[in-house]
């Protein structure tokens, strides 16, 4: 498809200023979010106060996106009913892995919007070349890294942003500067990020979703003659910052990401791109210093629990010209190593109320290697029919430690100790064997016609906390549905057929893009009910299951000065036999509708988002339904000088209360206005504004 496949793109400049592109000429199937400033053909949106956080936040922007929040800085990616490790996130090539084993820190978390430069959301069934493990799509971020000089003489650019949000009275501040010359650039930047507790409807408060981010990042890179070199680090120094859908809050994150890279450009069509990165990460949360801790015996419980993750991966690949198309071949390969101790002190009321210190191995020296390889051809087939193949191998091994508690018994009566031997006296070592394939075909109908149909087959293989949860707890990468899980040493990998239709309209003044798809999951892993181990425990387990759904993006230019933008998602993701089941944490469907205002530097938009409730919930967990909700956003901004940006607006005008189904359930005792165990509210009425300066 030379043309039109729509791209949306949200600028993530110093504003975080949401442009939308009117069918770019690309060849990728992929929404795109970027931090270019302004372009001819640009088609605005005005400044956004929800992506200063957290990139992911970016993401109810996008068609068959959305985000399932756990925290004010812990976004999951959703893409179509799929979420968490079901989406390859990299980032600048990295698949980063996370530090908590419940997802305070998911990938996208780590680097703030500020940093940003672009957000690329593969629409439809993603190439084999996007990554391992993609079963439900792939996801690309892209950091600031300043750019080389055009000409002769060394070059400076920079920007320095800050905006304010009344809901939270957080602020952001962020600082990037780069110089460089033709050959070389250097670069250093850093955000600040801090806030209260956000208000909900009549200023009443969830706690505690307050945070506290710093983030650095510098780099250098090099070019000469088609080669290209870089060198890269990101620091990210997260403190106390609230999660009320989990046990616990974050007390820290800490710790970077290094890569390296080089690439050459042979020309004619050669190219070979390398990659080395390396992670190190320390992280401590608990249950009582930003919430009231859970009481047992009569006297808090107060534990924490302290993880680590190291890791490391290398990515090869090299393109060459083939056919009427070009030929990647590559490898991956990435390494980690998680550990994660649970400690604390409970109160005995058998010896007077003393209290007693615990520890407990909640993840011991666990691995999980992945080594995979992969051939993708795109190309011309005939006139006007393009097509895509790829096929992608991948071996992955797990392997986990002995495990020790020093609990006796569980409050459900159930022996731990007994727990952990059973655990110790099983095989850890696992191997997993999986094969991606793909094949797109793209057809130029018209003009103003393209069609898409595509096929594939995607795995991805247990994740370690499915494997090796031991003992009933909540460390489950994120689900947040206030039930224990147990793992299962005898996971079987899940694998997808997925069938993907898509069409894309355009015209002159319109475009409308829609796509349907239908996955059939087998393997699927989910928990089910598990006895012995206390009510309402689960157990991670291999069922069937089938996903199907629509999204839709379009957009009308009225005249040179106003436009609409306009998106819908539908998803449905059902048990296949049993009980048929719904899936968890399936978003209902939803829509969005911008209308767009631009003349002479000044921009102003009105934005209404839709959700309906949600009925089709999980029974398996006792998911609660949530009622719909309509929002209406307020937002301007205005360039009195090239460079110079001032952006405010009102986001929920009208101050209604209302729940992201994505959002989990409350967590938190004694909050007078939110009951434990019910939804929790989303943000109330926010004023918010930026300025923003760029050179
Ligand atoms: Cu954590």
């Amino acid at each position: 498809m030379k043309t039109n496949i729509a791209i949306l793109t949200i600028t993530m400049t110093l504003l975080a200023l949401p442009m939308q592109l009117f069918a770019e000429h690309e060849v990728l199937p992929t929404l795109v979010i970027e931090g270019v400033s302004k372009r001819p053909g640009q088609l605005g949106v005005a400044p956004d106060s929800s992506g200063l956080k957290d990139a992911a936040s970016l993401l109810k922007h996008v068609p068959g996106a959305n985000v399932n929040r756990n925290g004010a800085l812990t976004g999951i990616a959703q893409y179509r009913g799929m979420f968490g490790n079901r989406i390859n996130i990299t980032l600048d090539g990295a698949n980063m892995k996370e530090v908590g084993p419940n997802s305070m820190d998911p990938p996208l978390s780590h680097i703030p919007a500020a940093l940003t430069k672009s957000l690329q959301v593969y629409r439809g069934i993603a190439p084999v070349s996007s990554g391992i493990d993609t079963i439900g799509g792939a996801m690309r971020l892209e950091t600031k890294k300043g750019r080389f000089a055009e000409d002769d003489g060394i070059e400076t650019s920079g920007l320095f942003s800050s905006g304010y949000s009344s809901v939270d009275d957080g602020y952001y501040a962020v600082g990037f500067t780069s110089l460089a010359n033709q050959n070389h650039k250097i670069y250093a930047g850093g955000t600040k990020e801090e806030g209260e507790d956000y208000k909900f409807k009549d200023d009443k408060k969830v706690t505690p979703t307050s945070y506290d981010r710093e983030v650095f990042t510098a780099g250098y890179g090099y070019q000469r003659d088609g080669h290209e070199f870089g060198l890269h680090y990101t620091d990210n120094n997260t403190r106390n910052a609230g999660t009320p859908a989990l046990p616990m809050d974050i007390r820290y994150v800490r710790g970077g990401l290094y890569d390296a890279s080089y690439q050459w450009d042979m020309g004619d069509g050669y190219q070979l791109k390398s990659k080395f990165f390396y992670q190190n990460m320390r992280h401590l949360m608990n249950n009582h210093t930003l919430r009231a801790p859970r009481i047992m015996n009569g006297a808090p419980l107060l534990i924490q629990n302290r993880t680590e993750v190291e890791g490391g991966g290398l990515d090869l690949a090299f393109t060459m010209p083939l056919l009427d198309g070009e030929l990647t071949l590559g490898i991956n390969g990435d390494q980690s190593n998680h550990d994660a101790f649970i400690s604390g002190s409970v109160a005995m009321p058998r010896m007077g109320g003393r209290r007693v210190p615990i520890g407990i191995d909640n993840f011991n020296d666990v691995s999980r290697d992945r080594y995979s390889g992969f051939a993708e051809w795109k190309g011309e087939v005939i006139d006007d029919l393009s097509a895509e193949f790829g096929i992608r191998y991948t071996y992955t091994y797990a392997n986990a430690g002995n495990v020790s508690t020093t609990r006796m018994m569980l409050p459900s009566g159930v022996n731990e100790r007994l727990l952990a031997s059973r655990f110790n006296g099983s095989n850890h070592e696992k191997h997993f064997h999986d094969v991606d394939l793909v094949s797109i075909f793209r057809y130029i109908a018209t003009d103003n016609l393209d069609l898409e149909i595509g096929f594939a087959r995607k795995n991805r293989a247990p994740s370690y906390q499915e494997l090796y949860l031991w003992s009933p707890g909540e460390a489950t990468g994120g689900l947040a549905d206030g039930r224990n899980y147990i793992g299962n040493l005898d996971l079987k990998n899940e694998n997808a057929y997925q069938f993907e239709l898509g069409a894309e309209f355009h015209m002159d003044k319109i475009y409308i893009a829609p796509r349907a798809f239908y996955h059939y999951v087998n393997d699927y892993i989910q928990g089910t009910p598990v006895t012995g181990l206390g009510k309402g425990t689960l157990q991670f387990n291999n069922i069937n299951a089938q996903l199907w759904g629509l999204d839709v993006e379009g957009g009308y230019q009225f005249d040179e000065h106003w436009r609409i933008d306009v998106g819908l998602n539908y998803v449905q993701g059902k048990q296949v036999g049993g009980a048929g089941d719904n899936l968890y944490r399936i978003a209902p469907l939803n829509g969005r509708a911008q209308l767009v205002f631009e003349h002479s530097g000044w921009m102003a938009a009105i934005e209404g988002e839709f959700y309906d409730r949600q009925d089709d919930v999980a029974r398996f967990n006792d998911e609660l339904k949530t009622p719909g909700y309509a929002l209406l956003n307020l937002r301007a901004k205005y360039q009195p000088l090239t460079g110079l940006t001032i952006g405010a607006g009102v986001e929920n005008v009208t101050d209604q209360q209302h729940f992201d189904h994505l959002g989990g359930l409350y967590r938190v005792r004694n909050n007078p206005d939110i009951a434990q165990g019910s939804r929790i509210p989303m943000n109330g009425r926010n004023f918010y504004a930026t300025l923003a300066y760029e050179w």
